[in-house]
């Protein structure tokens, strides 16, 4: 490679309506399930990494990051110089990396940015290393910083194929979601944005090691997908939403089950969630899903969004101090520019 080779690229964050939640493989990252996401147009990380620029003298040199122009360090640090680890070797480079990530997920949000950063970190350095990888291989590549990053990869509907090795696991779109997510909508009720106690790795870990709860939600999870993947083709939004909020409370069952137990959602959690399900007796299409910490993602059609979002609103804010909410749609997948040195 040239001694001095530098991308951009920018990908798009995604919220699982059927869940990742426990691996198979911990090093490669192999999940014991499959799951399938909708990539948000609003919320998105621009990545640029250069390989042996000023500052990174050969392979001496140490990795710097900056997110939002902040120097990234300690275990954040690490996670993203093991990726470039992978990069470099796959690449036959050697040479320290200049990163410079900046999250236009409002920090406001309070939505997790793992996914969108790692697939703009996959995408900017694999092409500033000169390795030439289709979204499959950029998903798979994605995927071993971070596992929902390999949904990043693609625009809309975008399954993460569980697989059993690294060949096998990779992100592509859902068939037939391409005209359907964009009658799709989401409405994120941001509840709180503090740090969360625990991250999702560690406690991913303790829920498959200790959880009885767990493989009898894997066990769910199949037909949950299954039904997913069904709902789209024929484009039933209630059967979609169905399987969401259910695959996503039997998740936080699972980690509750966990010893000791895992709980991301607080009482301002549970009183959107039954809000959801007011409006959804109120006959909006509204169903509820929850990550790892407690903000509530409500899955609507866009055509409804704006509405649901009021209605919501309106009733959660007097109980919810500093309550904001962010109406989102079906975004695009990765994009990359090359060739800048
Ligand atoms: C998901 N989550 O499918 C699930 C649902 C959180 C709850 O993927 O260990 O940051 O880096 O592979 O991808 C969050 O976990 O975990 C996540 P690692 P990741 O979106």
């Amino acid at each position: 490679m040239s001694p001095h080779r530098k991308a951009t690229a920018t990908a798009h964050a995604n919220i699982a309506l059927i869940k990742y939640w426990g691996k198979a493989d911990e090093a490669l990252i192999i999940p014991r399930t499959s799951s399938l996401s909708l990539t948000l147009d609003e919320l998105y990380t621009t990545t640029t990494v250069e390989f042996g620029g000023e500052g990174a003298e050969g392979a001496g040199g140490t990795d710097h990051a900056t997110l939002d122009g902040a120097p990234v360090t300690g275990r954040a640090m690490e996670r993203i110089t093991a990726f470039l680890d992978i990069v470099r070797e796959r690449a036959g480079i050697r040479g320290a990396a200049q990163v410079a990530s900046v999250n236009t997920v409002p920090t406001a949000a309070g939505l997790a940015s793992s996914a969108s950063g790692f697939a703009a970190l996959a995408g900017a350095a694999a092409a500033a290393a000169g390795l030439d990888l289709d979204d499959r291989d950029l998903s798979r590549l994605a995927r071993r910083g971070s596992g929902s990053a390999s949904r990043s990869v693609f625009g809309g509907l975008a399954v993460w194929n569980a697989g059993t090795d690294d060949a096998t696991s990779y992100a592509e779109p859902v068939a037939g979601g391409q005209s359907f997510s964009d009658r799709l909508a989401i409405v994120v009720l941001v509840l709180d944005d503090g740090p969360k106690g625990i991250s999702s790795r560690e406690a991913m870990r303790r829920t498959v090691d200790t959880s009885p709860d767990y493989e009898p939600w894997v066990a769910h999870h199949a037909r949950h997908l299954a039904d997913a993947r069904a709902a789209i083709a024929d484009g039933d939004l209630e059967r979609l939403g169905e399987a969401t909020e259910a695959n996503a409370l039997g998740m936080h069952a699972t980690m509750r089950g966990a010893v000791p137990p895992v709980d991301y959602l607080t009482a301002a959690s549970r009183a959107a969630v039954q809000t959801v399900q007011a409006a959804r007796d109120a006959g909006f299409p509204a169903w509820a899903t929850m990550d790892a910490g407690p903000n509530v993602k409500v899955l609507t059609s866009a055509e409804q969004a704006e509405a649901l979002n009021s209605w919501l609103y309106d009733r959660l804010a007097p109980a919810t101090p500093g309550l904001r909410t962010l109406v989102t749609h079906a975004g695009p997948g990765l994009t990359v520019e090359k060739g800048q040195s």
